[in-house]
């Protein structure tokens, strides 16, 4: 093979089967990748900053009554904290009184004598007052022990101010003396707290008349999404201070009804498109700092919420443009679902997947009859979406494949004895079978409703872990025209969090388990989570049901 051309042509192709046999492609966005990361950061809202001041001094008390078993008591009024010693009482709590994200800084200085050797400190920051309470080692958890909010600052002399370096999410600071010369005495004589959020207020306010706990979820569900959003939408601020696109999607419902900041969707959407895999699937989850990163991670139920996500924006914002440039993202995550379905239309659990599902976080939960319900909601946005778009020729077969899915669910996933959805080999009932199948209306509303009630009315059925799972449960209860129920349980899960004592929503919660965690340690829980914000969706989009 003398012609070069021809050894160009040859290696290419070679490299190319290559490429392929090692499962890789060529980067089906190339051409678009540095362009909407451009405009992602384009679209970075600037952080609005406020300064913040504790207010008031507390205990952390055991009580078998409290979640988790603690409480906090207030032992004190902040003004008696500064310049009080740290010799005669070396462990303090002092308590914001609402739940911040930022920087925390103070300033340690000397009481009598004069400073003649470095002062070591413990600051420990806590959102749940069982984070003040326990001890964090031997720390059993999954996840990174650095997650837990615990820092050890050395002051070389007195006075001295710190800035603890990385951002903290919390309402209360404890601080310890850990070790100081017998020569003097310190005391703390001013705290800074610098909180960011990229929004302020909600647009939206409730009706006079709404009961008073349903207000109480409303302020709560506002103040963890407002604690959120950051330069992206956050799952957690504590943890994993990133955005997932499940939690993004929930969040910018919940937008939506609050704060409408679209600016922060779009740019959430292009980020997420900007670091999609070479094959053109997205990665379930992003990191900003120090440069947006993705984890290279793949949630099939995710990569398919960015469809309804973008479809969501398109109709809020109107903004033309960048659906239409996003618009090849949704399709290839349209196309990896698709590969998915057997013959039949029924999601093929014998084809070994290259990710996870996310869903819920619940043990033993089979996801079977979910996954086939959220891609067949899914499809149907996407259908939506490209007709917005003018481009519906692009998945022309789509509307008749939704048709053979349902028919599928129907034929291999309905128990028409029960009248329920059933899933796996032990034809599991479960409330978010029910709530999928209702989401992506398999059945009629009628169908749909008798499932949904016949699950939650049996004990034996699983019931979700977390509130992303309760989320979907309430939006399928609510489509039935099961009002009461939505409302009834939103009281009794939300509500029930209120009464035990949450600022902000949690990540995971379970009534009959105050310490459950998927990642075998409660402490590193987040107790700000996103997911759990959509309350604030419900209540103001909804107020026949939920402002009466
Ligand atoms: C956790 C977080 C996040 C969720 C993922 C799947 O890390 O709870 O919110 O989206 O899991």
């Amino acid at each position: 093979m003398k012609n070069p051309l021809l050894i160009l042509l040859f290696s290419f192709l070679f490299c190319a089967e290559n490429n392929l046999a090692l499962g890789q492609t060529s980067d089906v966005y190339a051409q678009q990748r540095s362009t909407w990361l451009q405009k992602a950061e384009a679209a970075k809202p600037p952080l609005i900053k406020q300064n913040k001041k504790p207010v008031c001094v507390v205990k952390a008390v055991k009580d078998t009554s409290a979640y988790q078993g603690w409480k906090t008591e207030k032992t004190g009024e902040i003004e008696s904290f500064y310049r009080s010693s740290f010799k005669q009482n070396n462990v303090r709590i002092i308590d914001f009184g609402e739940h911040l994200t930022g920087t925390f800084s103070c300033t340690f200085d000397t009481l009598g004598n004069i400073s003649d050797a470095p002062v070591r400190f413990k600051l420990t920051f806590a959102e749940m007052p069982a984070e003040l309470g326990e001890a964090f080692d031997p720390y059993p958890g999954g996840l990174s022990r650095a997650w837990l909010q615990d820092e050890i600052v050395t002051l070389p002399y007195t006075p001295y101010t710190i800035t603890i370096p990385r951002r903290l999410s919390f309402r209360y600071v404890k601080i310890e003396l850990l070790a100081a010369s017998s020569y003097f005495d310190v005391c703390i004589s001013d705290i800074n707290m610098t909180a960011t959020s990229c929004v302020q207020e909600s647009k939206f306010t409730l009706a006079p008349q709404t009961d008073p706990m349903i207000q109480a979820i409303n302020r709560v569900g506002l103040a963890t999404l407002k604690e959120c959003m950051q330069t992206v939408y956050e799952d957690g601020p504590k943890r994993d201070m990133r955005l997932w696109i499940g939690d993004l999607y929930l969040e910018a419902l919940a937008n939506t009804y609050s704060y409408q900041n679209n600016d922060l969707t779009k740019r959430c959407l292009y980020l997420l498109a900007g670091l999609a895999q070479p094959s053109g699937i997205l990665n379930s989850n992003i990191s900003e700092m120090p440069t947006p990163r993705a984890q290279n991670s793949i949630t099939l139920d995710y990569c398919l919420l960015y469809n309804v996500a973008l479809h969501e924006y398109l109709q809020v914002s109107g903004d033309q443009q960048t659906a239409q440039e996003l618009w090849p993202v949704a399709l290839n995550q349209l196309r990896l679902a698709q590969s998915y379905l057997n013959e039949e239309g029924l999601y093929d659990t014998a084809k070994q997947p290259q990710y996870w599902l996310v869903f819920d976080w619940k043990d033993n939960f089979d996801r079977h009859a979910s996954i086939q319900g959220l891609m067949t909601f899914a499809f149907q946005h996407t259908c939506q979406l490209a007709e917005l778009l003018g481009r519906e020729d692009e998945i022309k077969e789509i509307p008749g494949l939704i048709k053979k899915m349902k028919k599928a669910s129907r034929k291999y996933l309905y128990d028409k004895k029960q009248g329920v959805f059933v899933s796996g080999p032990d034809k599991q009932v479960s409330y978010l079978s029910q709530a999928w199948m209702a989401l992506s209306e398999t059945l009629s509303q009628k169908e749909c409703a008798r499932a949904l009630l016949t699950a939650i009315e049996n004990p034996a059925a699983c019931y979700p872990g977390s509130p992303y799972g309760y989320h979907y449960v309430i939006d399928a209860l609510i489509k039935c025209g099961l009002h009461q129920e939505a409302r009834d349980m939103m009281l009794y899960y939300w509500g029930g969090m209120v009464q035990k004592g949450a600022d902000t929503f949690w990540e995971v919660y379970d009534p009959n388990d105050d310490c459950r965690s998927p990642y075998n340690s409660h402490l590193v829980n987040s107790y700000c989570h996103a997911w759990s914000c959509t309350p604030v969706y419900f209540i103001n989009k909804y107020p026949e049901i939920f402002q009466k």
